[in-house]
């Protein structure tokens, strides 16, 4: 049954923490908002993604919301970086201390949403009927969000169960005695296979590209790390949210060719032994330069033939065809050291192709692995798979799949042209996953609440980009990513990972501090690149920005 749904002017798509904070800003201006969430429970990402050994790659301090000084002082981490758990309990703890959930509708996916021309406003689809007319709309869906299990054959024959890293179910698994298969050695692979080596009698790890990963060295929270946050934190704060990625690395500022190699070594290990994604910032040109990233490149191969005893192991494990940081750096606890179990075997998916899965387990070209449960460390249709699985529509009815099928194309990863009053929170076109989220995410709800503040003051009901300046941004964002190594490699930054997608590097890689500041300036210059219009009937719908 169909039901019109009335009463708010801006729908909210997701209850990740870009959606929670959204709604919360809104409440705060008094704009009647709600959100739709597909899930059961908030988190987003944090709700989803609950394999064993799920944890946040940014530290727990840092990646937390900074909006709130009672939230700030209230809430503590037990861990350097927060596991799952501990995120999804804080995602709730958000939900309840702000009274976010009575306008949250759970268990409902947004499937459509159509722009009419001639009112201004969205209509908003669900798969339980529901026909939501609301003036904006804010896709606050994630990057991360579709799962993606590639398209095996014998898929369905399989006789033992079969999991997806991003859809992991909520009683957990426990696969102590089995025989287990982990296909991927993403970050959510390089996670959770430590974890399921203790448990599995033996475990089958599938690669097809070997990874970079850096040691988290994660433990708890020491006293004298939280006392100096609390002394420290609105300068911590202010200096992420000023900083490229988000993230208070210590940036190098020297080329990683201008020192003696010895020292060069020096500063690599003192960031191993720090652990975490600081190692790549060790110097300043690892993600221009090749030769400058060869270095780092190869610390990071000589540390894996330290730990992996077996030589032929070893050498299957090193990443040598695409430079360090191009694919998304992984953060783990104990990754390499895991194939010195004799539990555990590395099969090169690469050389030997999976060719099908049959009802007992894994057939490649030269062998078959029999295995009781499978699980698919496959990744996601990263950025825009979300937004093109639902059925956008814009002027004219013009889709926004169509309109990405080339790529995605936005102005400030925040709107798209020939889709007014929709924002996409860390859209394609934004720094989104090449930073810390939820300073990003702080970033576009406070710039998308202040804009709707400045609509509603001026008595505007619509705003768009102009194609000009989305075409700019686009070829700004492009120019960006071809200064850098990052297009160098088949990632899901550039699509590759998805068959037919478009290889296009989809995030701002021009870093954090330097986006927001345009983001601010285009707003301060009354939304420069973007056309606002007053309610119909005027004739003329534009207006001249105050
Ligand atoms: P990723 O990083 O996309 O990793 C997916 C892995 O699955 C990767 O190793 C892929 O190999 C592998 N894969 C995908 N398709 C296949 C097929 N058909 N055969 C064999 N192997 C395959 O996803 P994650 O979930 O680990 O991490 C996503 C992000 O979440 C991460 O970057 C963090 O930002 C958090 P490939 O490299 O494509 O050869």
């Amino acid at each position: 049954m169909v039901k019109t749904v009335c009463g708010f002017d801006v729908a909210i798509v997701g209850a990740g923490f870009a959606g929670l904070y959204m709604l919360h800003r809104l409440r705060g201006l008094g704009i009647p908002a709600r959100i739709y969430e597909a899930g059961s429970g908030v988190g987003g990402t944090w709700f989803w993604n609950r394999y064993p050994g799920a944890r946040c790659d940014v530290q727990s301090l840092e990646y937390s919301y900074s909006f709130s000084d009672e939230l700030e002082q209230e809430w503590h981490w037990t861990e350097r970086y927060a596991a799952q758990p501990e995120i999804l309990r804080y995602a709730n703890h958000v939900a309840e201390r702000f009274d976010l959930t009575r306008d949250i509708q759970f268990e409902t996916r947004v499937t459509g949403a159509i722009f009419d021309d001639t009112t201004d406003r969205w209509t908003i689809r669900t798969d339980r009927g529901d026909l939501i007319p609301a003036t904006f709309c804010v896709m606050a869906t994630g990057c991360l969000s579709t799962a993606k299990v590639p398209d095996f054959k014998g898929l369905e024959i399989f006789r033992g169960c079969r999991y997806h890293t991003g859809h992991w179910p909520h009683k957990g698994v426990d696969f102590t005695g089995q025989r287990v298969g982990v296909i991927g050695t993403g970050s959510s692979a390089i996670q959770s296979i430590p974890i399921i080596a203790g448990q599995a009698s033996h475990l089958f790890v599938f690669q097809r590209t070997p990874n970079f990963s850096v040691p988290a060295h994660n433990g708890p929270l020491s006293p004298a790390v939280t006392r100096d946050w609390e002394m420290n934190r609105n300068e911590y704060r202010h200096r992420a949210r000023t900083s490229r990625t988000g993230i208070l690395h210590e940036w190098g500022t020297e080329s990683a060719l201008d020192v003696p190699p010895e020292e060069r070594d020096r500063a690599y290990e003192l960031r191993w032994q720090r652990g975490g994604l600081g190692f790549g910032a060790a110097f300043s040109d690892i993600g221009v330069n090749k030769e400058a990233n060869d270095t780092a490149a190869e610390f990071v191969r000589a540390k894996i033939c330290g730990i992996v005893r077996d030589r032929a192991v070893a050498e299957m494990l090193l990443p040598k065809d695409y430079p360090l940081g191009t694919k998304r750096l992984c953060v783990d606890t104990g990754y390499y050291a895991t194939f010195n179990r004799e539990n555990v075997t590395l099969v090169d998916v690469r050389s030997t192709p999976i060719e099908e899965i049959t009802p007992a387990g894994v057939r490649t070209s030269t062998a078959e692995y029999a295995v009781d449960s499978l699980v698919f460390a496959t990744g996601f249709d990263a950025m825009t798979g979300t937004l093109c699985s639902i059925d956008i529509r814009g002027r004219a009815g013009a889709a926004l799949k169509q309109k990405w099928s080339q790529g995605p194309r936005s102005y400030l990863g925040i709107m798209v042209a020939g889709f007014p009053n929709l924002f996409t929170i860390t859209g394609p076109g934004s720094p989104s996953v090449l930073s810390n989220m939820i300073v990003s995410i702080e970033q576009h709800v406070d710039w998308i609440a202040d804009c709707l503040a400045f609509l509603r003051q001026h008595r505007l009901t619509a705003i768009e980009p102009t194609v000009d300046a989305e075409n700019a941004w686009v070829a700004h964002v492009n120019e960006v990513a071809d200064s850098t190594l990052y297009p160098r490699a088949n990632s899901w930054y550039m699509g590759a990972n998805i068959p037919g997608k478009p290889r296009v590097f989809m995030p701002y890689v021009g870093g954090l501090g330097v986006y927001r500041q345009k983001c601010d300036e285009v707003a301060a210059n009354g939304y420069e690149g973007f056309t606002l219009s007053a309610p119909a009937p005027e004739a003329d719908r534009s207006v001249d920005r105050p």
